[in-house]
């Protein structure tokens, strides 16, 4: 059935007494998809257009057209933002790294530079915008090491992360900050999010959350790994958001291309996921603020390049032609309390 069919109900209305629902939109998709997202999403996120290499390519130009459409949009529907992404390794251009003579910028330099950005960019979005995550994925997925290398890391140092919170905070004390990243229920990792995470908060630094971005499989993480993970960050008296979250229909190790549609079991387990998962959000609506998807419908998805350049995947709760799929059905058929 149809997305937008008057006997669909809307997800965030369903959702009304859990937690905010949210999607990512870009560009395109605020239009490709504007009434599914009228529909069923009361948050959004920029995909893209709120990243540092989008918002401020050279040092001395701000591009914010992409990002102005994108707050314009969630205002015209009455919809909160969450702010995407503030300092992380990846989309930031060089120039933020390099001085003037082409040499690495000073610890000096380089945090002038991340003040500006973080102030230039919240102030522009302060009233739409209720969480931003200040540092995307600063840990390693290595056993072996517990923050990434980064440039951010390598000319400021560990406290990159600290200083980063207290530019945010000061721009704009009533935002919710949010340390964000991936593989965020795996056990190993989980351990080193909350060794940083716990460090911060004994420092006073304002952190007021933890994102799991939920980039999860048909396999793993289980239902009791992301228990844990809630449980384990909840502990350190922080909120809880689900931030990009998808479920792709191969798992990670599996690099087939052959399917033109998901299988029948993948159809079935993704249905079986997204009931549980759901069932386990509810669980914890009183420290999960809100549930984001990594995109709206299944006809775009950053996993049709990733990782597998061009192979089509199926993570979501509407189809192609964004008609309600079973897993939509799940997640909005339960006893509402
Ligand atoms: C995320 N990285 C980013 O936060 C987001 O900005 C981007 O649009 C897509 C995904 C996730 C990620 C991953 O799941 C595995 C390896 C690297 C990065």
């Amino acid at each position: 059935m149809i997305g937008n069919s008057p006997t669909v109900p809307s997800l965030h209305s369903v959702y009304q007494d859990y937690f905010k629902i949210g999607a990512a939109v870009n560009s395109v998709t605020i239009d490709s998809q504007k009434s599914l997202l009228a529909k069923h999403f009361n948050s959004i996120t920029a995909e893209n257009e709120m990243k540092f290499e989008l918002l401020h390519p050279t040092e001395h130009q701000y591009t914010f057209e992409r990002a102005d459409e994108i707050a314009a949009f969630a205002k015209q529907n009455g919809m909160k933002m969450r702010g995407h992404t503030l300092v992380w390794h990846n989309q930031t251009p060089d120039w933020v790294f390099t001085n003037e003579a082409g040499a690495p910028a000073s610890r000096e330099l380089l945090l002038q530079r991340m003040e500006h950005h973080i102030t230039t960019v919240m102030e522009r979005y302060k009233e739409q915008i209720y969480s931003w995550d200040v540092v995307n994925e600063a840990i390693s997925d290595d056993a072996s090491e517990f923050l990434r290398p980064s440039k951010w890391l390598d000319i400021i140092g560990e406290d990159f992360i600290a200083k980063a919170f207290e530019v945010a905070h000061k721009v704009d004390p009533n935002v919710s900050l949010f340390y964000n990243d991936y593989n965020e229920s795996h056990p190993e990792k989980r351990e080193k999010i909350y060794r940083l995470v716990k460090s911060l908060v004994e420092k006073e630094i304002p952190i007021h959350g933890v994102g799991l971005q939920a980039h999860w499989n048909l396999s793993r993480p289980t239902l009791e790994e992301i228990r844990a993970a809630i449980e384990r960050y909840a502990s350190l008296g922080l909120q809880i958001q689900i931030t990009e979250m998808d479920v792709s229909v191969y798992d990670w190790e599996d690099r087939r291309t052959d399917l033109t549609q998901p299988t029948e079991e993948m159809k079935e387990r993704q249905e079986q996921l997204y009931e549980q998962i759901f069932q386990l959000f509810r669980e914890y609506r009183d420290v999960i603020s809100s549930v984001t998807f990594w995109g709206v419908a299944d006809d775009y998805t950053w996993l049709d390049d990733f990782p597998v350049r061009g192979r089509k995947n199926w993570p979501f709760v509407f189809n192609e032609q964004h008609h309600a799929k079973g897993s939509f059905w799940k997640i909005v058929n339960f006893n509402q309390k």
